[in-house]
């Protein structure tokens, strides 16, 4: 069925009027403008490629071969935007960017990978695997030759990171490390009206504001594609004028995305703005949305007729002709001579890459996954900078040792998040770090977890070595998107050609004596266990964890690698095992490094294998010395990974006393020791099992905690059941 807005976009031309002839291409459309005739011809061919695509998706779909119907028709003068940018500038970019994306393409001669911009975006509409960034995992804009970094379509989800990269070119520049984008780059992010309400963008907005507020340079275009409607909810009639016309420290510009004239002219002010003054703007640029939401979307059942063909008026596109026919000499002959050549040559490729090969296989579709986890478990950290031995030291101190040592081995290291530079942390695991390595490294940020992960996204790209702390687990979880659905999903979209690295601190777990209550005893860990791709390390004593922190420096160095470090806040200042006095929780400085997904066992005990982590691992060794009192031989396994889990150690040990227990501290469901009780049914183990966990509860406060965390007596009876 031929799409309303084509039809009416061949009539309305062919209704047009002739304007005056004109050879000469190179001056102004009109006088006001900076775009010249040929300019306005290449923005236009750059909306019409957009427009066919839209087409070509729908004319793809309808024959069972395309996936993806989202469209960027009357969006698409964000073809403007582009051209006021540099192709240099990074782009994270809103659905709807075909114009932006085309038009950038144009401006890059010789693009390096010599492919055709319209035929990627086909390829990624039929999942074809030839399609250059997401290797047919997704339809995403993105290409790394054209500085546009792909998003996810969680709308908002990019805004975070998109601050972070503006902030870290200029940090990486003052730190002399070496980042993808020039020192003056301006980062542009797009987003819709309706997303502009959404927690995440309204944080990030805050973010770049708070930070420019301090005279932090932030070099950041916000781009509003204002169309009024989100899905089927409008938005408020102003609202975007109204919430972010007048923000301090967030220069306001607003131009109509129907017209390239005005788009262009605005949007060139705006980026100059950014340029000059190295502070963030917000571009407001009015559109309209035709053939709906998506491919899928009946408008009709939630739009008025009159409303949905009201805006075929404001098509940008449509208005681009109007333009070149009143001013640009061209005649609407021949500007529907040019609509119908775009259409046979997007309809050309799109009947080419119809039939290309998909990704067949789970192997095909999970490689970079398991190139990425590859890649880090061979990740080794430097030798011979730092010497170990020394005075035994207590797990945060430790930590502590480790992360001077990451800073000073890594130019491009930052430590950051709440608290941690000027009071060192809340547990002092950071302290003395600011001062010996200054405020560009060691740094405060806003209380805002979406914020601070955000930024380790962006420091990341812009080739920092991001370690954000976050103050304790419960938080993690009003930020987690921004681990699972942003850091941990880019190097499958990208097919790894963009990476994120970070070591994302996080005081976590049980039993803490300080602070009580759940806040600062979670010990739920099911938001990070099923995510691909990352590592999770657990670090239960001190010279493991300063290992295992370097490990994790070194794989987000060299593999991009996003890990999860989860530090026991009940065991950091611990000093004994067994008895008051006998230092037995302290150990000297490491000299060994400790591979990504290698468990260490204590001895080797026949009778019974205890699988554990974190806080579990010095129970369970107390409970081993009274098993062995009472004649029961026991080996301990610390995991020392969550993901990916050791499972070849935990099988191999399990297998060698025939009587395994899993003793996990985190929650019943969704738990640690899921997992090792599958890995161990997965790989035919056939001894004898059983686990003790905490309660599917949270942590109250007070002694009641104890009720609901696992407790050494509840491992000792499991120990002795099992072994009866
Ligand atoms: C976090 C999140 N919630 C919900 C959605 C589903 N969703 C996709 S697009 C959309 C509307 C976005 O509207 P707007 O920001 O105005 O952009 P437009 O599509 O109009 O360009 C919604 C609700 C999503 N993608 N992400």
């Amino acid at each position: 069925m031929a799409e309303k807005i084509d039809e009416y976009f061949v009539d309305a031309v062919g209704a047009l009027a002739a304007g005056a002839t004109r050879a000469d291409r190179s001056g102004p459309i009109v006088a006001t403008s900076a775009l010249t005739v040929q300019n306005v011809l290449d923005l236009f061919d750059s909306q019409l490629g957009s427009r066919h695509l839209d087409l070509a998706a729908r004319w793809l779909r309808s024959r069972g071969k395309g996936f993806y119907t989202i469209g960027s028709s009357g969006h698409e003068g964000n073809a403007a935007v582009a051209a006021a940018l540099r192709y240099t500038d990074p782009a994270l970019l809103h659905y709807r960017s075909g114009g932006f994306f085309l038009q950038r393409a144009s401006q890059v001669s010789g693009l390096s990978t010599g492919s055709n911009p319209l035929r990627d975006v086909l390829l990624g509409l039929c999942a074809a695997t030839d399609e250059p960034i997401s290797g047919g995992r997704h339809k995403v804009f993105g290409r790394r030759d054209l500085n546009v970094i792909p998003q996810t379509s969680t709308i908002a989800s990019h805004l975070p990171r998109a601050v972070g990269v503006a902030f870290s070119i200029g940090r990486a520049a003052k730190l002399g490390v070496d980042t993808p984008w020039p020192r003056d780059a301006v980062t542009v992010c797009s987003l819709g009206d309706a997303s502009a309400n959404h927690s995440t963008a309204v944080g990030a907005v805050n973010t770049a504001t708070h930070a420019a507020y301090q005279g932090l340079p932030l070099p950041l275009l916000f781009v509003c594609e204002d169309n009024g409607i989100g899905i089927s909810t409008k938005t408020p009639t102003g609202w975007i004028a109204a919430s972010f016309g007048n923000r301090a420290g967030l220069e306001y510009f607003a131009a109509d995305g129907s017209d390239v004239v005005d788009a262009h002219g605005v949007a060139t002010r705006a980026v100059d703005w950014v340029r000059k003054h190295r502070k963030p703007a917000f571009l407001h640029l009015r559109t309209v949305r035709l053939m709906g939401h998506a491919g899928s979307d009946v408008e009709a059942a939630y739009r008025t007729p009159a409303e949905i063909t009201g805006d075929y008026e404001r098509d940008p596109v449509l208005r681009t002709a109007g333009l070149l026919v009143e001013y640009g000499g061209l005649s609407p002959a021949e500007i529907l001579d040019c609509y119908e050549a775009k259409r046979s040559e997007v309809i050309g490729i799109a009947e080419e890459v119809a039939g290309l090969p998909q990704l067949a296989s789970a192997a095909a579709v999970m490689r970079p996954l398991h190139d990425a986890l590859a890649d880090a478990i061979a990740a080794r950290p430097p030798t011979g900078a730092t010497p170990g031995g020394g005075e035994p030291l207590t797990v945060a101190q430790s930590i502590n040792r480790a992360l001077a040592d990451v800073l000073t081995e890594h130019p491009g290291a930052l430590i950051f998040g709440e608290d941690v530079a000027r009071k060192g942390g809340v547990y002092g695991v950071t302290r003395g770090l600011a001062q010996k390595f200054g405020p560009a490294r060691v740094f405060d940020t806003i209380l805002d977890e979406q914020a601070i992960l955000g930024s380790a996204l962006g420091a990341g790209l812009a080739g920092l070595l991001p370690i954000p702390e976050i103050q304790y687990l419960a938080y993690l979880h009003n930020a987690a998107d921004q681990i699972r659905g942003e850091g941990a999903t880019l190097q499958f979209f990208s097919d790894r050609q963009y990476r994120n690295p970070m070591v994302v601190r996080v005081a976590g777990y049980g039993y803490q004596k300080g602070f009580g209550g759940h806040f600062h005893n979670d010990n739920a860990v099911g938001a990070l266990r099923d995510i691909p791709g990352i590592v999770i390390a657990s670090p239960s004593r001190p010279d493991d964890a300063a290992a295992m922190m370097r490990t994790c420096a070194a794989a987000a160095h060299t593999a991009g690698t996003l890990c999860v470090y989860l530090e026991p806040i009940a065991l950091y200042h611990v000093r004994d095992l067994h008895d008051g006095g006998d230092d037995q929780w302290l150990a000297p400085y490491p000299t060994e490094a400790v591979p990504v997904g290698r468990a260490r066992t204590y001895g080797d005990g026949s009778d019974l294998t205890i699988v554990t982590f974190g806080n579990g691992v010095p129970m369970s060794l107390r409970v081993a010395r009274r098993l062995e009192g009472a004649g029961i031989s026991t080996r301990v396994v610390d995991l020392r990974w969550l993901a990916p889990l050791p499972v070849a150690d935990i099988v191999r040990e399990a297998n060698a006393t025939g009587r395994t227990l899993v003793v996990d501290e985190t929650r019943a469901s969704g738990g640690v020791s899921e997992g090792v009780l599958a890995a161990l049914v997965d790989n035919s183990y056939a001894g004898a099992l059983a686990r003790v966990a905490s309660e599917d509860s949270f942590i109250p406060l007070g002694d009641a905690a104890l009720t609901v965390l696992l407790s050494e007596d509840q491992i000792e009876a499991a120990a002795r059941k099992l072994t009866s």
